[in-house]
């Protein structure tokens, strides 16, 4: 991958906007604000601004920053971090741009940068803006600023270097943020620590969860639970990982009662559960993905579908299922 291009555009304009998707994750803030602070930091008299949704978890890498005059755009050189495709920029003014560039990892289904810098199998485009910096180490720099988000990115795309893809290159440069300045403990707490509310509904959901004949582990969190426990519909959503690793269990479902719709989460780690979210209307990855019913009554079926894709993939026969209503 040449970078040559990408830092001659840096030094070309006084104005950088660096995009990010819409309900941004660690990887999105961290890349952001990792990318911010090299070029601020390099570049002391540029103007750099962050624009995505504000996500208060996660300020602790870095404020977005508040645009209102949109004609700082015309002249500026948009810098779209760890979102696939346009639609999923999170700030539209990215259209004003004079140029825009594309720095991610996602599978390539939209080539919507001017410059495209796109690695399918790095793991983070935290580590993407890592690989970037450590190109020019005589001439780029970083503070502990940007160390801490490059590596809190890589740490939460990778769950804690957990997944494969993770490799000598990972660790590398997470070895060489820490030398930079990353205070992984700091880091650490910031990610892990959460509300009493929180942590109340997570004992709700171990205290509730159901598990079908043939081992799907599933649970329910209603609207009325969700304002009871006065927690984010983000937050419930985010409890599906309670549901992993139950050893019967190959795939955990998780019903979240949004005001419109029942948002199902569903994952795996032996099936695809990807065609099952499709057949009622969703869809997702192989391994992790998501459908929205219109009502509590579809979810019995819902559980009875996946109840039956475990069956067939424990006895290793295959799966149909045809176009569900939800
Ligand atoms: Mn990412």
């Amino acid at each position: 991958m040449d970078f040559g291009i990408l830092l001659k555009k840096i030094k070309e304009y006084d104005t950088i906007a660096i995009f990010g998707h819409i309900r941004p994750d660690g990887d999105c803030y961290g890349s952001l604000n990792g990318l911010k602070n090299i070029i601020m930091t390099t570049f002391p008299t540029k103007r750099v601004f962050c624009l995505t949704s504000h996500v208060e978890s996660l300020t602790f890498l870095g404020k977005m920053d508040d645009v209102t005059d949109d004609e700082i755009f015309t002249n500026a050189l948009g810098i779209v971090c760890d979102t696939s495709t346009r639609e999923r920029i999170a700030d539209k003014r990215y259209k004003l741009c004079k140029e825009l560039i594309k720095v991610d990892h996602h599978i390539v289904i939209d080539n919507y940068g001017n410059y495209n810098f796109v690695d399918e199998n790095i793991p983070a485009t935290s580590l993407l803006i890592c690989r970037f910096f450590f190109t020019y180490p005589e001439e780029l720099k970083m503070t502990s600023i940007g160390a801490n988000a490059l590596y809190t990115g890589t740490i939460t795309d990778t769950s804690n270097f957990r997944y494969r893809g993770v490799n000598l290159e990972t660790f590398t440069y997470a070895g060489k943020l820490v030398e930079l300045g990353a205070d992984v403990e700091y880091i650490d707490h910031n990610l892990s620590c959460e509300s009493l509310r929180t942590t109340k509904l997570k004992t709700f959901v171990y205290r509730t969860l159901k598990v079908t004949k043939n081992g799907v582990a599933y649970a329910k969190l209603t609207k009325t639970i969700i304002n009871h426990y006065n927690v984010t519909y983000d937050e419930a959503a985010s409890l599906v990982t309670l549901l992993s690793n139950i050893k019967e269990c190959p795939v955990w479902i998780l019903f979240i009662g949004y005001p419109k719709e029942v948002r199902v989460r569903i994952r795996s780690n032996g099936p695809d559960i990807n065609m099952l979210a499709e057949a009622y209307g969703g869809g997702g990855h192989q391994k992790a993905a998501g459908a929205s019913l219109k009502s509590w009554f579809k979810v019995r079926n819902f559980v009875k579908d996946s109840d039956e894709l475990v069956r067939c993939y424990k006895q290793n026969i295959p799966y149909k299922i045809g176009k569900k209503e939800v």
